[in-house]
């Protein structure tokens, strides 16, 4: 039996890879793994069928078996422990690699999600062209430590790892402030990691659910 995620219907990202099933479809196609996707609209997210797999009615949830998973960073490290590919073999090196997953979530994504969410809602508030500026430096002092560690190598630690793809999720959020392009090493891997194939497959899968969506109301 193939696991199985959940997916937007249609995707208020209009297709560009932002929402967070495409962190675990990422992650399945790193690792081979075929899987199945179950579409979901904003009210069946709200109702009590998937409120029971994802305490806060979001997408993504992943199904295995008897397994049910939710959050993003848990399903990829799930997925990661389980299959050859997205963590390096020795303890110590997992335990990096699960560092970096922590960090893209909890110390890298934060400034990220409310500088693109003022962008996005508060443009038209008194307070935003004295805030933003504010939300932007706090992404620069985060964007400005990680391109220091990141140097010149292709990843974070060593070969690809989950730390990255995550690291990456992350980091497309930025995609529109060209914010990123600032940070030339950054811009460079971020741009690798979509270059692998894997990724590709993913992306494209997720596009074509926001373009049949489309074709669906149109
Ligand atoms: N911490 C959770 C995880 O990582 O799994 C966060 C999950 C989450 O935020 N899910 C969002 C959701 O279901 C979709 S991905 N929202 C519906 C709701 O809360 O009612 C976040 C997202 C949404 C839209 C864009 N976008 O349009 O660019 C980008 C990212």
């Amino acid at each position: 039996m193939s696991p199985t995620i959940t997916a937007f219907k249609a995707s208020p990202d209009r297709g560009r890879g932002l929402a967070r099933d495409m962190t675990v479809r990422w992650a399945l196609e790193e690792v081979g793994q075929p899987y199945d996707v179950r579409l979901v609209t904003f009210p069946e997210m709200k109702e009590p069928a998937h409120m029971a797999l994802q305490p806060f009615g979001q997408i993504p949830t992943y199904q295995d078996g008897d397994l049910t998973l939710f959050e993003s960073g848990a399903i990829v490290h799930h997925i990661a422990l389980n299959h050859p590919g997205l963590l390096p073999e020795d303890a110590d090196g997992k335990a990096r690699a699960l560092a970096w997953m922590f960090a893209a979530l909890a110390t890298v994504q934060p400034p990220v999600v409310e500088f693109g969410m003022a962008s996005l809602f508060e443009r038209d508030k008194p307070w935003f062209q004295d805030r933003q500026p504010v939300l932007e430096q706090s992404v620069r002092t985060r964007l400005d430590q990680l391109s220091a560690r990141l140097g010149e190598a292709d990843w974070l630690d060593g070969a690809f790892s989950a730390g990255d793809l995550v690291m990456v999720v992350v980091l497309r959020r930025l995609g529109a402030s060209g914010i990123v392009a600032d940070y030339p090493n950054l811009a460079a891997y971020v741009a690798r990691a979509e270059a692998r194939p894997a990724f590709q497959r993913a992306f494209a899968d997720q596009l074509a659910v926001f373009e049949a969506a489309s074709a669906a109301t149109s």
